[in-house]
């Protein structure tokens, strides 16, 4: 059976009420806070002395208190145990008291301790004998304001007492403790600056019987040496270790910066310090990744990936490609396939992938998926994009990787609706009849009447420009493929790299393949704006492109 959840309130409730004694960690924010419970605390302590230090800035309420309730909320947010803040006084009077438990009440913190001191208050171990004390009665009501507003009635109201902190006293301790228990204080914090426990020890003893009906919290900072076991005899029902997460992550910050600092190097640090994976486990990063899975598969199906074919080496540029494919050429200062990759990402296309061969190690770009065609110079297109085959899969834009062209290209093209999609440039009466290219023929010729039906390619063929005078236009070397259309176009691809001829076929090949099976694909018209580079004529146009 699953364990029933019981209410944070109720969780620190049960262990101020229990006969055993009780031990809260200090956080200072969410990850402190997580790592408290991983630990196996049951429950944490909300530092005013450790936050206002994580904020850089003094314990004397420097932080605004709806500064303290945002580090809070994140504490409370990481973490199922309950947190027991550390109110300072309350930031102001009761009316200030009421604010912050009902703001504390709706942040899931379990409780507020206040101390018996004055706005801006000042840490309890500094100047201790100049510290004014809260007037007893004005308290009191602080108290009953505090319990009286609350909705839900386990959340704790623990009433910190510092006459002993400010020189007064066990007598007015005592007093006090009384009183801000006869004020309905669900318990009572009782502290010492001294290095021995006597006062505290002292404290219990007068106390007596009263434990029961208002347990004591301690905080033994000072009196650190003491055996858990003394406390645990004298009837304490929480301890609290109140900075020590802080002091150390101090100590482990100072030593890694000055180390980092003098060396001018990670080498001494790396192995001593918590891996980057570490934090995303502390952070949960594993359940957002099956969150994703669970809600981002329609999006992410719907987001196109790219595919571009890039294993030639463009033999035709000669020097220009000794070291490099062509796709790695400078144009303009980036290499040419970057340019197309950019046009990529900033239609949000961040998953893409490249067939490689020719000098795969010029390619230095980062964040691609990368496929090797090592018989690069024995196979062609459709033996590189069988290669890449896992990626067609839903929305895939496949691209030639020697090819530049305008954005708004692509932009159109990723608004078409058919299953497959090839760009035709129809503008081609202007080319000479010697230049060779993958000319189409379609259903009909491009049109400017918005409101026809899309043109079919009828027929695609490698050829000269003066070949064929029936042609419509040449394929610039982009498709794009819809769940459907990769469907189809990954089926056929894999029957035909059973031919005997795969090795030397290329992407035309494949869509003639498709129009024999009868397979739609449709033709989406362009009017140039274009460029493929094969030789240097056409990379002197690609500068100026
Ligand atoms: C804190 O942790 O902020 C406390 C305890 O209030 S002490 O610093 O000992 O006053
Ligand atoms: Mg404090």
């Amino acid at each position: 059976m699953k364990k029933p959840i019981i209410k944070k309130t109720t969780q620190l409730r049960n262990m101020l009420n229990s006969n055993e004694l009780e031990f809260l960690m200090e956080a200072h924010n969410g990850m402190s806070a997580k790592i408290a419970e991983e630990a196996g605390f049951k429950g944490i302590w909300g530092s005013g002395l450790s936050i206002s230090a994580a904020l850089g800035v003094r314990d004397n309420n420097e932080a605004s208190w709806t500064q303290v309730l945002e580090v809070v909320e994140f504490m409370s947010d990481a973490t199922t145990i309950p947190i027991l803040l550390d109110g300072d006084t309350g930031y102001g009077n009761f009316n200030n008291m009421r604010r912050l438990v009902t703001k504390l009440e709706q942040r899931g913190v379990a409780g507020v301790c206040i101390e018996d001191k004055i706005f801006p208050k000042t840490n309890s171990f500094l100047r201790t004998e100049a510290q004014p004390l809260a007037d007893m009665d004005e308290f009191c009501g602080k108290i009953k304001a505090g319990q009286d507003t609350k909705l839900d009635s386990d959340f704790n109201i623990i009433a910190r007492v510092e006459a002993l902190i400010a020189g007064w006293g066990m007598g007015e301790a005592l007093k006090r403790a009384d009183a801000y228990r006869l004020a309905g204080a669900n318990g009572i914090l009782m502290h010492s600056k001294i290095s021995k426990p006597d006062e505290i020890l002292a404290f219990m003893k007068e106390w007596g019987e009263r434990s029961k009906l208002c347990p004591i919290v301690i905080v033994p900072t000072k009196y650190y040496a003491t055996p858990t076991n003394a406390f645990r005899e004298a009837n304490i029902s929480v301890c609290i270790w109140a900075n020590h997460q802080m002091r150390m992550a101090v100590t482990a910050m100072q030593s890694v910066t000055k180390t980092i600092f003098e060396e001018q190097s990670l080498m001494n640090v790396e192995d001593k310090i918590v891996s980057v994976a570490e934090l995303f486990r502390l952070q949960n990063d594993k359940e957002l990744e099956a969150a994703e899975k669970l809600y981002l598969s329609v999006a992410d199906a719907d987001k196109p990936r790219a595919i571009f074919l890039a294993a030639s080496r463009g033999a035709e540029l000669k020097e220009l490609t000794e070291d490099k494919p062509k796709v790695l050429i400078d144009i303009n200062g980036k290499p040419l396939i970057e340019q197309s990759i950019n046009t990529f990402y900033e239609h949000n296309i961040k998953d893409i992938s490249i067939v490689r061969g020719y000098k795969k190690e010029a390619f230095k770009l980062q964040n691609i998926k990368y496929f090797d065609n090592d018989n690069f110079e024995t196979t062609s297109e459709l033996s590189s994009l069988f290669l890449a085959k896992k990626e067609i899969a839903d929305h895939v834009v496949i691209s030639y990787g020697d090819i530049l062209f305008r954005k708004y290209i692509l932009s159109r093209l990723l608004e078409e609706k058919g299953d497959i999609t090839i760009v035709v440039d129809a503008a081609i009466s202007d080319r000479a009849p010697s230049y060779t290219g993958d000319f189409v023929l379609c259903s009909r010729p491009h049109s400017n009447i918005y409101s026809e039906a899309p043109a079919e390619l009828k027929g695609i063929a490698f050829g000269k420009a003066g070949e064929n005078k029936e042609v419509q236009g040449e394929w610039i070397g982009l498709m794009k493929t819809n769940k459907v259309g990769s469907e189809v176009l990954s089926k056929t691809l894999e029957e035909l790299s059973q031919s005997p001829d795969f090795s030397k076929l290329k992407l035309p090949d494949l869509m003639n393949k498709l129009l024999e099976k009868k397979v739609k694909i449709n033709v989406m018209y362009i009017d140039g704006h274009w460029l493929d580079v094969d030789n240097y004529a056409d990379v002197s146009r690609g500068q100026k492109f």
